[in-house]
């Protein structure tokens, strides 16, 4: 009787593989292909897959560009930025800048976002809904443009969640949006 606590007798480095342990190895390559395959798959119709284009731009530009943002005036009279605005927003250690951002529920907007320094994340959370995430990674030299759109009126927090320093826990920054 063979027990693990025991040591194998004979040579039994060299004894046949059983026919179980085969079959087993044969369907992990088998699914592995499987696997492998199918990142093709998802790669083409995977709806979580990143979306909108990634230009270069200098930490400078992009600091001009969320300061023209600011200073725009782009809101309308209740504070709302209208449908289809560019909006800027940046990731500095530590805080965003160019938040709070008000918009209008259900309407589309080509979210500009970047870094200033470091690697940050940007992490959106509904509050009402706090167990919804939407997780994105800012970095320096990159003005990542997305579009998006919040379905619900509400307040949407915004923090790093890529561990940038000893102020990282204080980076914060919302989306309001409102009907
Ligand atoms: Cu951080």
């Amino acid at each position: 009787m063979s027990s693990p606590l025991h040591s194998p007798q004979g040579n039994w480095w060299i004894a046949g593989v059983s026919v179980l342990e085969k079959t087993w190895i044969r369907i992990s390559v088998v699914w592995c292909l499987l696997l492998f395959a199918s990142m093709i798959v998802w790669a083409s119709y995977g709806k979580q897959n990143q979306a909108g284009p990634t230009y270069r731009v200098s930490t400078a530009e992009f600091m001009q560009k969320v300061q023209d943002f600011k200073k725009a005036g782009t809101q309308t009279e209740d504070g709302i930025i209208p449908a289809d605005e560019h909006v800027y927003v940046a990731a500095a250690r530590f805080s965003f800048d160019g938040f709070p951002v008000v918009l209008e529920a259900g309407k589309q907007y080509q979210v500009h976002m970047s870094s200033y320094d470091v690697q940050h994340g940007l992490s959106i959370r509904p509050e009402h809904a706090l167990s919804k995430q939407m997780s994105l990674q800012l970095l320096p030299d990159y003005e990542w443009v997305l579009p998006m759109k919040f379905d619900e009126p509400g307040v949407y927090h915004v923090v790093c969640n890529e561990f940038c320093g000893v102020g990282h826990r204080t980076m914060h920054g919302s989306f309001i949006v409102r009907r």
